[in-house]
């Protein structure tokens, strides 16, 4: 309730004022006097209690509480410029952060290892305000934790029959893992699989001698294969085989003829799974691996394996590649020696070197 007071010369005159205001005579009166006010006058002062609603619009007017369109608009403005001003705030708070504490020494060597400072700043934003970004041994494991919840590794599923084709630039190592991965399936597992060879190189000189030599000593079917209509033949004449390799020509990512030819072999209708793994040397230059990307992922990447590990201490260009194409990793090959230098792809292994890398400074 609210008190209100009406003032006239008689207690009469200020209770019609009240009368006349709220349209009735049933008002509460709280008191009535007369008293001399200090210009000498005497005066009646009639004191009521109504409802504060009633008050209110008596008063102003219910209108006058109903926000106006207007209003509303100049509010929904008002706090979407808040909102603006509280990201600013918090962008100028994190920078601020980074700039001044031991993450930005972190930031520095990350980027410097490779790491694209877009993906450490992504998660720098999420630490402001905890003690794991003032703690440069903690910040480290934290982002190396990161790392490894982001890879990704394909498990090895020989359980189904499947055609797995590796892809990739000249040189990194494709027909030697082509080999090893001949000899794990065919040898060196508790289960031996019938595994049979494609070559679809017929770019290099040697390329099938390569290969067949491999064969040869693995005692394995091996066929040179010209066309994406031999190829079908050919895979439908292996039915019975639990994995056919095929080898592939070497491709420089701007070499738009080859990737043509290969992209007919791929999209081939082959009874049976094809699995494409895009081969990438550890020692790729990180300038190239976006042209790399862009070209190879025309040709439907399964998943990556990763070559030379044993060639390199620096893994962080190749890490911030897989961070963003999200490519899961197959096998690791690390070193020349068919078969031993071969490895499932594990995450640990990669970044273990990672961290050893980033420990040295
Ligand atoms: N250090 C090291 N050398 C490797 C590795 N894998 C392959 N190589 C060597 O790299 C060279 C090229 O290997 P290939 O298997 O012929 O490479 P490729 O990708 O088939 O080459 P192209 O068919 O010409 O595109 C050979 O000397 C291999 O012994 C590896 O993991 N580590
Ligand atoms: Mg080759």
């Amino acid at each position: 309730m609210i008190k209100e007071t009406f003032v006239a010369s008689t207690p009469k005159e200020a209770f019609a004022q009240a009368v006349e205001k709220y349209g009735t005579t049933d008002l509460e009166i709280v008191s009535a006097k007369q008293m001399r006010y200090d210009d000498g006058q005497i005066r009646a002062e009639v004191i009521i209690a109504v409802d504060k609603e009633l008050f209110r619009e008596k008063s102003f007017g219910i209108e006058n509480f109903k926000p106006k369109r207007s209003e509303d608009e100049e509010m929904h403005s008002e706090i979407s410029t808040l909102r603006e001003q509280i990201e600013q705030m918090k962008e100028e708070i994190t920078g601020e952060i980074i700039e001044k504490s031991v993450a930005q020494d972190v930031k520095a060597l990350f980027v410097k290892k490779g790491i694209s400072p877009k993906w450490i700043d992504g998660i720098l934003a999420t630490l402001i305000c905890t003690p794991i970004i003032e703690d440069a041994s903690l910040l480290v494991s934290y982002l190396l934790e990161e790392m490894d919840e982001s890879l990704k590794v394909v498990e090895e599923d020989l359980s189904i029959p499947k055609i797995i084709m590796l892809v990739g630039p000249t040189g990194v190592g494709k027909t030697t893992t082509i080999a090893k991965l001949a000899a794990r399936y065919a040898y060196l597992l508790e289960k031996p699989y019938k595994v049979a060879l494609i070559n679809l190189d017929s770019y290099k000189v040697g390329a099938i001698e390569q290969l067949s030599h491999y064969a040869q000593i693995m005692q394995l079917e091996h066929f040179a294969v010209p066309t994406p209509e031999a190829f079908k033949e050919r895979i439908e004449a292996l039915e019975g085989y639990d994995i056919i390799l095929v080898d592939t020509a070497g491709m420089s990512p701007y070499d738009t003829g080859k990737f043509v030819k290969t992209v007919e072999f791929v999209t081939s209708e082959t009874p049976r799974k094809l699995e494409v793994n895009l081969v990438l040397s550890a020692t790729v230059k990180y300038e190239d691996m976006d042209d790399i990307y862009r070209n190879f992922s025309f040709l439907n990447l399964d998943s990556l394996i990763i070559s030379k590990f044993d060639e390199t201490k620096h893994f962080g260009a190749l890490l911030n590649f897989i961070l963003l194409y999200k490519l899961p990793m197959s096998y690791f090959s690390v070193g020349q020696e068919v078969p031993d230098d071969l490895l499932v792809a594990n995450k640990e292994y990669l970044l273990e070197r990672f961290a050893g890398d980033v420990h040295e400074g």
